[in-house]
């Protein structure tokens, strides 16, 4: 117990008794970090800016705060200010201690003094600032209110100081500044561009609340420090707006909902674009539901009756002869649906599905209602909408028709797998691998250099289909993709439910991209995701897909040809290193393409377990990776080719 006492660095005497309780609090989400905030790795550190966050975001939802600033400091250290009512610092008598130490150091205390609003906004977890304060070095609380500035101080979840008063102000607001703990962390490192998504994802979510970044590490040409500032009017009407940036309207107007009617707010924008993919984007209590859930389900439903009813009612169908499915009427749409749930139930592997039985209904009579009006009040719009779900009705069957025909004519070899697989032995799924590699000759290296035991290789020829473009029946007819699916195993569903099953099936626990490290391989590794993407989701999700990483340098010894006094250098740090290394007469040798690697040094640098670098292809965000891919893959070349330009190695949509 003396010990225990002692860690309260500064603390009056009062405060002993209830700080070892707060220790033993925070001291589990120490010991288990993981279980409240998801991961000690680069998402967990990111976790703790969100957490933060959206306390600042519940503030202004509940009507008291317009401004949401967040700084990374040139330490990584992160300073979260907003202008709301300002954490109570009133004394509180159950814990005795002022409520702002409670919110700082209580787990789950958060919304404790507020029983009339409750929290809508959370983070995946929704732990509270308390885990936060457990895992910083340092945290310093700033709150503006009745008249004074007050300031407490914190190490590890420990107060380090008590509530003082540092001067008087007439405004209000809290300012929660915080130190990562890298004894919890692998890394302490904030990703600009990472923070910056969020908080324009937050701003499109939350409309009028104004979201500034900066990032004091950094300064650009003009001296100022690189920063954004996100505000949305319009909410998710804009999101889609931003989301479609790159795709051509089919109707100039998006459909906008917002509405409580039912008690559920439900906030909703849609707009039809003529291309043949469905991006619909979901969301509760501003967590991306990317397992979808009862609120995806009731927009679906509304949609299908409204649109089949309207185009039933105005005669439209009566030529049909073929039937038109749920997917008919969402191919070429974009929507991003946000509903706020009191008590949100999440289910799922990954604990984005929302399991509330009455949103469903909720959602569904909020779209019928506002549909219904709009295809009245619009019918031009209304007519494009009908034609364009009768031709994806047409093409599905088009499609299903030649991949029969495929089916039946495909080459197989007598194991039922494409000629060109060079298959592993083993068949223990979570062992097995397989290498897309771009190119026969590379593939031919690939093949030698290989551990046939467990490693297949797949060699692709050239640039695969064009997938965002390609209408469903064309996918069909590209060898290259039914090569990639024979090979694992899987089919491509077009039934809403199979996808569970048909991943059961995949043949290799990783599926690995292997292209050349340039633009040209980064293109052709970008359009191979997209094919995940938009066919099978689930292996993406499910973390089977991963990205090779050749070496882009191999630093020498002149005139020696031991390829053993080399070393491999991934980046220009390292090569500098290597250069400095290896001393005088030091060459460096650039890797354009994998067909410059013989097959020991492909297997050393790229393909073995223990030395090659590999990257996970996560789905972070599934709003920003279609619009990645949509720009990437779409007509308009202007932003592709700037985006290529600026990100010279790989799309940033893996980890
Ligand atoms: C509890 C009660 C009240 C506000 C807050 C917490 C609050 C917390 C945070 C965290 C970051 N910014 C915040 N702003 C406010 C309501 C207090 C009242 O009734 O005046």
């Amino acid at each position: 117990m003396e010990s225990e006492e002692k860690v309260v660095k500064g603390g009056a005497e009062e405060y002993s008794a209830n700080s070892i309780q707060v220790l033993e609090g925070l001291e589990a989400v120490r010991k288990r970090p993981a279980m409240y905030i998801g991961d000690i790795g680069v998402k967990g550190l990111h976790h703790l800016v969100y957490e933060v966050v959206d306390n600042s975001i519940d503030e202004a939802l509940a009507g008291y705060c317009s401004d949401i600033n967040v700084f990374i400091n040139e330490d990584n250290s992160i300073t979260v200010s907003d202008n709301g009512r300002g954490i109570p610092t009133d004394f509180h008598e159950k814990e005795q201690k002022s409520a702002l130490e409670v919110v700082l150091t209580v787990l789950h205390a958060g919304g404790k003094f507020d029983k009339d609003s409750y929290k809508v906004s959370g983070g995946l977890h929704g732990v509270g600032v308390s885990c936060v304060n457990a895992l910083s070095t340092s945290l310093t609380a700033i709150v503006k209110r009745g008249g004074k500035i007050h300031r407490q101080t914190f190490s590890r979840g420990v107060p380090t100081s008590q509530v003082e008063i540092i001067g008087d102000t007439d405004e209000t607001g809290t300012t929660i500044s915080f130190k990562p703990d890298g004894t919890i962390f692998n890394t302490t490192e904030y990703n600009f561009e990472t923070l910056s998504s969020r908080l324009r994802e937050l701003a499109y979510l939350n409309k009028g609340v104004r979201l500034k970044i900066t990032d004091k590490r950094e300064k650009d040409e003009n001296g100022e420090f690189l920063h954004e500032d996100y505000y949305s009017e319009e909410g998710l009407k804009e999101f889609v707006g931003f989301l479609d940036a790159n795709r051509e309207k089919l109707i100039d107007n998006i459909i906008y909902i917002d509405s409580d009617k039912t008690g559920i707010p439900v906030e909703i924008a849609m707009q039809y674009n003529t291309s043949y993919s469905e991006n619909v984007h979901s969301y509760v209590n501003n967590i991306n539901t990317i397992e979808g859930g009862t609120h995806l389900t009731g927009f679906r439903r509304a949609l299908t009756r409204t649109l089949k009813k309207y185009a039933e009612d105005s005669g439209q169908l009566a030529k049909l002869k073929i039937d038109i499915n749920g997917d008919d009427f969402r191919e070429g749409l974009t929507a991003v649906i946000s509903v706020k749930v009191a008590e949100p139930q999440f289910e799922g592997q990954t604990k984005t599905k929302l399991g509330n039985d009455e949103v469903a209904a909720a959602v569904d009579q909020t779209v019928s209602t506002a549909l219904t009006h709009f295809l009245e009040e619009n019918p031009k719009d209304a007519k494009l909408i009908v034609q364009k779900v009768i031709v994806a009705a047409q093409a599905r069957n088009a499609a299903r028709k030649a991949r029969e025909m495929v089916q039946r004519k495909t080459v197989l070899s007598g194991s039922g797998l494409p000629g060109k697989l060079a298959d592993c032995t083993s068949r223990e799924r979570d062992k097995a691998e397989i290498f897309l590699v771009e190119g026969d000759s590379a593939g031919g290296s690939a093949k030698q250099g290989r551990d046939r035991v467990f490693q297949a290789i797949l060699p692709l020829r050239g640039k695969i289909l064009n997938v965002e473009k390609a209408m469903k029946h064309k996918i069909f007819d590209s060898e290259e993709i039914r090569n990639i699916f024979n090979a694992l195993g899987v089919t491509i569903g077009t039934e809403e439910d199979s996808n569970a099953a048909n991943l059961e099936k995949l043949r290799y626990g990783k599926v690995i991209i292997m292209t050349d490290a340039d633009v040209d391989g980064s293109h052709i590794a970008t359009l191979i995701m997209t094919f995940f993407f938009r066919h099978m989701m689930d292996i993406i999700k499910n973390g089977h897909l991963y990205i090779a990483t050749p070496p882009l340098y191999l630093v020498k010894k002149g005139g020696s040809n031991q390829r053993n006094k080399g070393i491999y250098c991934w980046t220009d740090e390292e090569r500098q290193r290597a250069l400095a290394e290896i001393g005088n007469g030091a060459e460096t040798q650039r890797y354009k393409g994998l067909g410059e690697m013989d097959p020991e040094q492909l297997w050393e640098t790229t393909m073995c377990p223990e030395t090659r670098i590999l990257r996970q292809v996560t789905i972070e965000s599934a709003a920003e990776a279609d619009r990645l891919f949509s720009m990437l893959m779409g007509d308009d070349v202007p932003p592709r080719r700037e985006f290529i330009e600026r990100h010279a190695k790989y799309a940033n949509i893996d980890a």
